[in-house]
């Protein structure tokens, strides 16, 4: 039996390239500009992408591949899937959502806390020997107590202000409509007055066009000079500028961020800041969540080639 042709594109390792093979005839990229290097009968033949890249993926790379039905995402956010013109072409678009929202929350929770109490630069302290030489460090700042706004407060969001409010902090969010939530958790229909509000913002929205410099040079002034922001969203949802701006000049406390424009090639001038907690996009990388959502990926295309129901549709 000739088994359906699978174009895998970004780094698989065997725990997913492994079982991929088994279900189909798998030609692994690395990007989607690799798509025009495959073999004409290659591209003819196939069905199914499972994507696991953050390069854009146009209506151009899909109309290489004229039987291509489904693009099944490795990771809850599509922003680098160009879904209208997916959805224009008849392709089905899936994410995993879900399976990843404790480790992202776990991160964001602990990111907030770990720029409080200056964990980092606590480590260094002890490791340059500079606690022996020089003894205590700095204070730092109190985190339980404080005021946290969750700007986007979906599935990782919800998850990240229980977690926040366990830490007994005051819980403001901002959302597109107001949600059903604990008693005392205060709503802001509008972003800047959330930021106002605050000590601290968390960003966990959706990536792309819409939400591209959501979190503005307005909300960064009015979060103020001892505010601390945590992005676990993606790097475009914050004015990376102004953010960067405000914590050369003292304007903002301290970020701590897992995404950036341009990953992995952030821009320089983070490296410098040492009010700055960096991350490699970490969120969802655990051994047992990346096992989920690389099992839903999977599940999505093997209900495609089935004809069966998707689990997880975006369109
Ligand atoms: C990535 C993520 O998918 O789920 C998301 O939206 O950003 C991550 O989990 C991960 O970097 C794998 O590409």
């Amino acid at each position: 039996m000739t088994l359906p042709l699978l174009i895998a594109i970004g780094g698989y390792a065997d725990v997913d390239a492994v079982p991929m093979q088994a279900a189909c005839d798998v030609r692994f990229l690395m990007s989607p500009d690799e798509i025009a290097t495959l073999p004409d009968s290659d591209r003819a033949a196939a069905r199914a992408i499972a994507y696991k890249a953050h390069a854009p993926l146009n209506g151009a790379a899909m109309d290489l591949l004229p039987e291509l039905g489904i693009i099944s995402n490795y990771g809850v956010g599509y922003d680098a899937i160009d879904v209208d013109a997916a959805q224009a072409r008849g392709i089905r678009v899936t994410n995993t959502p879900g399976v990843l929202n404790d480790d992202v929350a776990d991160i964001a929770a602990t990111m907030l806390i770990a720029q409080c109490r200056q964990m980092v630069p606590a480590s260094d302290w002890v490791r340059t020997g500079t606690w022996a030489s020089e003894g205590a460090m700095p204070l730092a700042r109190k985190a339980s107590g404080g005021k946290v706004g969750i700007v986007g407060l979906g599935r990782i969001g919800r998850e990240i202000a229980d977690r926040l409010a366990a830490f007994k902090m005051e819980i403001h969010y901002h959302s597109r409509s107001a949600k059903d939530v604990p008693a005392g958790w205060t709503y802001h229909a509008d972003a800047l007055a959330l930021a106002e509000a605050v000590d601290f913002l968390v960003v966990a929205l959706v990536g792309g066009p819409e939400t591209q410099g959501y979190v503005s040079a307005e909300m960064i002034a009015a979060l103020g000079a001892d505010g601390i922001i945590v992005n676990i969203s993606r790097g475009s949802t914050i004015d990376e500028e102004a953010m960067i701006l405000a914590l050369q000049t003292g304007a903002l406390r301290g970020a701590a961020l897992d995404v950036f424009m341009g990953e992995p090639d952030i821009d320089p001038r983070f490296l410098a800041l040492d009010n700055a907690l960096l991350l490699p996009h970490i969120g969802s990388a655990t051994t047992e969540t990346r096992a989920a959502m690389g099992a839903l990926q999977r599940q999505n295309i093997a209900a495609f080639l089935a004809g069966d129901p998707l689990l997880t549709p975006v369109v």
